[in-house]
């Protein structure tokens, strides 16, 4: 039988190589692909789970309109088309073309995702969002500090005699990472995990420093505190490449083990220990994950974390550095895959980038000149991922037409007008980056599209055509193979052809990150000084922290982290997850569940002044006192999402979701 290159397009670090095999015009077998070294011991269950998620009995195979008394039913394309063209040129006549915004999510990585944006510039222009649910805060951190985001190679973790993994759940969210881990352990390394929650990555540490959600900023200027204390610092390393270390090691002064403790929690011995051996166990790597990014003061406390690496000189050296976003994938210029970043500082005329995603549903209602009066959805679920979900339905039900695009009726396609159904990863030729491996892959097209199901550039071509607007840019039934091969044309050595045979390592990819040691920062040096920190977005040059959390009336921290059995709300919908997860949950420790009168297994009502949510309460004896966790990306049909608790608070860099900055209490559900 057939067997096919392909990748996983999801957005998840692993981007794994697969093995599709393909019988009679259908998936028959997903493996490894052992030529991607990062994931050569085959894709997680999720990955597995494509037979399912892609079969036709589990999606929306044509477009669905709803009618008045909300029921949806099943049209035709050209009802469809129809539709679309005289709802948008009607808009467009009445209010211009920025009455319409466009959102994409970041439901699948692709060179074609960038279509949809060529279309409604061609529509005239749209609105669409700035920022980003996901990494901003964290990315810009990185490239304030080293100039860009680039790390080692996935499988150089092996070398490093001491793994930091802050903030990061690998474990979880990027499986073939542990496999690093465990070489590193194997030849004696070890690890060390920075999480107020005992994870099952955590399982596998010798040290678990548990500090307070939100408090990571100061227990990092603390350890910087003890490295300098102690004269653990690289002065050669600082000398020749660091600038601001003078200025840095006086901020830090103030930060003894001490102060920290009582902010962090975490007892000042351990942060005594580690700082030693941030300096001396070397290599030393921090994997720096998505926790602490979650924060209004995240920019300032990856960049805090990421200093010590500097202080040490683990920067550019094989088991060294900092694994944070490697996009040496990201080689296709004016394109960021997987998401899009479009600065709101720089307006075009044509597309008013007006709508920061962290705070959707208050933009939208505010926008005017033209008000927003009708969405464009795709690759996105914002009705359950976007922070405060009750503002983003408010908004989003005030306007006058919605479409959405997706395999399944998510929680935002359920309050469409109408829905139309988007193709899975087997139906569409495309070139997928990562970012945490430098492999660029193919997912090629291996079997037909079910049903009415088409790929989302040639509802674009149709539509355009329909609205009689100019198709240059667009891509034609059939023509991505030729639009891919445009787009690789300048990339020495990737072709179609050869991503056939297996994932291609991007051009320039390196084994070691700065290993020249050149930061493409305003003074080419690592900068923990950082003067563009200060004027782009108004914090303090160095690293600080600034936090003081006043006692609100809701006294429990809410973390809505990542799980296992999804993409955020991605696969947890199929059989195969559902027999296997637990299903949403709210954990609590035992203090916090005893002061309540609570007990395993009661269902407790989660509530904040924004809302509430009924879920079967599972103690966590890990965790700290004035912490809740709820996983995030269950959504209405599993009782409602997390988000409609979360504020719409952006991060201090980069538009970042701030949604740990949550309170709530919980009580006996009645
Ligand atoms: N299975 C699976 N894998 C995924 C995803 C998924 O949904 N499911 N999503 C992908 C995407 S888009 C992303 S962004 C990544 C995210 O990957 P991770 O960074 O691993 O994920 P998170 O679950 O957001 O956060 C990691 C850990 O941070 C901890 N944390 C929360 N607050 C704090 C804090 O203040 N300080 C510290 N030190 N830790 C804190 C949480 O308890 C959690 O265990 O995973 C990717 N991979
Ligand atoms: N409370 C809380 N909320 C969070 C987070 C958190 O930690 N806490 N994490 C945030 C993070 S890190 C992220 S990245 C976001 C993710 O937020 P989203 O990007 O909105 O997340 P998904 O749930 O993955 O939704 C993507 C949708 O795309 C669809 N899709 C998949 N492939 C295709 C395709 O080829 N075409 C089309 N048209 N659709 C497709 C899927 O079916 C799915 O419905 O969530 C954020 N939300
Ligand atoms: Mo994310």
């Amino acid at each position: 039988m057939p067997v096919h290159t392909s990748a996983c397009p999801r957005n998840c670090y692993s981007t794994c190589g697969l093995r599709v095999t393909v019988d009679e015009g259908h998936v028959t077998a997903i493996d490894a692909h052992p030529a991607n070294r990062a994931t050569p011991e085959g894709p997680c269950l999720k990955g597995l789970s494509y037979l399912e998620r892609s079969d036709p009995a589990s999606r929306l195979l044509t477009p669905l309109r709803r009618g008045p008394d909300g029921t949806f039913r099943a049209i035709g394309w050209d009802e469809a088309l129809d539709l679309l063209a005289t709802r948008f040129l009607d808009l467009r006549a009445r209010f211009g073309p920025q009455a319409v915004l466009y959102y994409a999510g970041s439901g699948t990585k692709g060179l074609l995702n960038g279509v949809g944006m060529a279309f409604w510039r061609r529509f005239g222009g749209c609105t669409t969002t700035y920022g980003d649910l996901c990494w901003p805060a964290g990315l810009e951190a990185t490239r304030l500090t080293l100039g860009d985001n680039r790390h080692n190679a996935p499988w150089d973790l092996a070398n490093a005699r001491l793994i930091v993994m802050w903030g990061k759940n690998a474990a979880e969210t990027n499986v073939h990472q542990m496999r690093f881990v465990d070489q590193a352990l194997a030849a004696g390394g070890r690890l060390v995990v920075v999480d107020p929650r005992r994870t099952q990555t955590a399982e596998r540490a010798s040290v678990l420093l548990q500090p307070r959600p939100g408090t990571d900023g100061a227990l990092a200027l603390a350890l910087a505190h003890v490295i300098f204390r102690e004269g653990l610092e690289d002065r050669a390393f600082l000398a020749a490449h660091v600038l601001g270390w003078e200025a840095y090691a006086e901020r830090v002064r103030a930060w003894t083990p001490a102060r920290a403790e009582a902010v962090t929690g975490v007892p000042s011995a351990e942060i005594e220990a580690l700082a030693r051996d941030l300096a001396t166990a070397g290599p030393v790597t921090v994997c720096a994950g998505f926790g602490m990014q979650r924060y209004q003061d995240s920019g300032q406390t990856m960049r805090a974390i990421l200093a010590l690496l500097a202080l040490t000189g683990n920067v550019g050296r094989p088991g060294a550095g900092w694994v944070f976003a490697n996009l040496q994938t990201q080689v296709f210029g004016g394109l960021k895959d997987p998401l899009d970043f479009y600065p709101p500082e720089r307006p075009d005329g044509v597309v008013r980038v007006g709508v920061s995603t962290a705070r959707l549903g208050r933009d939208l209602a505010a926008l005017q000149d033209p008000p927003v009066k009708a969405a464009w959805v795709e690759r996105g679920n914002p009705l359950c991922q976007n922070p405060a979900t009750p503002r983003v339905l408010e908004a989003w039900r005030a306007l006058d037409f919605r479409v959405v695009v997706d395999e399944r009726l998510t929680d935002t396609a359920r309050e469409a007008d109408l829905v139309l159904p988007s193709k899975s990863l087997f139906e569409q030729t495309d070139v997928i980056g990562a970012y945490w491996h430098p492999y660029l892959q193919l997912r090629p097209r291996l079997v037909d599209p079910p049903g009415q199901v088409r790929p989302e550039t040639e509802v674009y071509w149709d539509l355009a055509g329909r609205m009689g607007l100019d198709r240059t840019g667009l891509v034609p039934p059939g023509g991505e193979e030729a639009w891919l091969e445009a787009r690789l044309a300048p990339l020495p050595g990737v072709t179609l052809d050869r991503l056939r045979e297996g994932p291609v390592l991007a051009p320039g990819a390196e084994e070691v990150a700065f290993a020249d040691r050149v930061f493409p920062t305003p003074s080419g040096r690592i900068e923990l000084a950082s003067a563009e920190a200060a004027a782009r977005w108004g914090v303090d040059p160095l690293p600080d922290y600034t936090r003081a959390d006043a006692p609100g009336s809701f006294p429990l921290r809410l973390l809505t982290p990542n799980h296992k059995n999804s993409i955020h709300s991605q696969f947890i919908d199929l059989a195969v997850l559902r027999a296997l997860d637990p299903g949403p949950r709210l954990l609590l420790g035992a203090e916090e569940a005893a002061a309540r009168g609570l007990r395993e297994g009661d269902r407790v009502r989660v509530h904040n002044a924004r809302g509430g949510l009924v879920l079967p309460l599972r103690l966590d004896l890990s965790l700290p006192r004035g912490v809740a966790v709820a996983f995030n990306g269950y959504g209405a049909a599993h009782g409602g999402s997390v988000n409609l608790l979360s504020q719409d608070l952006e991060t201090d860099m980069g538009h970042g979701a701030a949604f740990h900055e949550t309170f709530v209490d919980v009580e006996r559900a009645r």
